[in-house]
């Protein structure tokens, strides 16, 4: 079976374990069978950091199915030591509130390498899963230079002034913990970009698309901004299931809440749902599972409630299973 999965960083990564497991293979690490599993990953966050092309969301879902991720930071490596961030504060190397670690640092000097020598981004992170060993076929949305950069009020305005900034989204989360309220996000570059063709290619051909339980705006809408992307996943013969983010009325982890209040959707699985949209209406699900407890009238689509805490693989591997199942596509 080919399944294609939708994914930012942490939440996609966590939920593409339970994906492989669900389909018989090893959790982390490569595996041999009859499934393919394709996961398309946002670019969005990327960023240049001290002339290094660092990608926050590959990178998680990379060492996380490779066996590499630091557990309870969710990004970044295990048995990480930051010898060079320190020595970049030293000289005040701007900018100093975006640490790299010097194992991950290894991950984007061979990327930028690749990059600089002419490769496309999805040419390169194929060539840095060798050393990974995902088991799953990670493909960056684009391989164009599309950022999620945000519109916040300008601290260095005259008071009373209206005068508004874009910074970059790692400046935004990172720097600023999404304290500065978000006017809107803007997918920069997108406008040029193009999907790219190997994804394309696997959502026409897939047997089932998942949408995992990522950031509804900074993950999984900043891929359906770049062109080709909402009209192959319109176009597919495949259902489309989604996972909701939100459980109770909150996000997991992270400040979903505050990027969906700023494009107008409620913090609640049936408003992102609702923001997804149902296929027969127009939208892109055909189904969404929400957590135990929670409730959505979704028009268009099939809603069911099943447990979403992928708080072990078993657990996630079940709810895998619920979206394939959902999908047609049972195992
Ligand atoms: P990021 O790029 O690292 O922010 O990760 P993603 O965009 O892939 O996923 C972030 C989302 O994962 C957050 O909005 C969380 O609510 C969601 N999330 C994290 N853990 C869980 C979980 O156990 N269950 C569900 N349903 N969602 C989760
Ligand atoms: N998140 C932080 O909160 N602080 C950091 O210093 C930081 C560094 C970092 C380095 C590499 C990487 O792949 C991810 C990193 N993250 C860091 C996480 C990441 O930037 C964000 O959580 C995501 O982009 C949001 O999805
Ligand atoms: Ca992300």
């Amino acid at each position: 079976m080919k399944v294609v999965v939708l994914v930012g960083g942490v939440g996609g990564a966590r939920f593409l374990l339970g994906v492989k497991a669900a389909l018989g293979l090893p959790a982390v690490g490569p595996g041999t069978g009859d499934h393919e599993i394709t996961a398309v990953v946002n670019v969005g966050d990327d960023i240049w950091l001290h002339g290094l092309r660092v990608c926050p969301d590959l990178d998680t879902c990379m060492y996380t199915l490779g066996g590499g991720i630091d557990p309870d930071r969710g990004w970044g490596r295990a048995g990480e030591t930051w010898a060079v961030r320190d020595e970049l504060e030293a000289y005040g190397a701007d900018p100093t509130w975006f640490g790299l670690g010097d194992r991950d640092l290894a991950t984007h000097l061979v990327r930028t390498r690749m990059l600089r020598a002419g490769y496309p981004l999805s040419q390169v992170t194929e060539a840095l899963c060798h050393r990974w060993q995902p088991g799953v076929r990670l493909l960056p949305v684009t391989d164009d230079r599309v950022e999620t950069h945000v519109v916040i009020d300008d601290p260095d305005a005259e008071p009373g002034s209206s005068a508004r900034k874009a910074i970059h989204f790692q400046e935004w989360w990172v720097r600023h913990q999404a304290k500065p309220t978000p006017h809107r996000f803007a997918s920069v570059g997108a406008d040029e970009a193009g999907v790219l063709p190997e994804v394309r290619d696997a959502i026409e051909g897939a047997d089932a698309i998942l949408v995992a339980p990522s950031n509804p705006v900074v993950s999984i809408g900043t891929m359906i901004t770049v062109p080709g992307m909402a009209q192959a996943l319109v176009g597919t013969k495949s259902k489309i299931v989604g996972l909701s983010p939100i459980v109770g009325g909150q996000p997991l982890r992270g400040m979903a809440d505050v990027c969906l209040s700023a494009i107008g959707v409620e913090t609640t699985a049936e408003a992102v749902g609702r923001h997804y949209g149902g296929r027969g209406e127009g939208g892109l699900l055909d189904g969404w599972l929400v957590h135990t407890g929670d409730t959505a009238e979704l028009p268009g689509a099939e809603v069911r409630s099943v447990p979403l805490l992928m708080t072990d693989v078993d657990a996630t591997a079940e709810m895998a299973r619920q979206a394939l199942e959902l999908a047609g596509a049972g195992v």
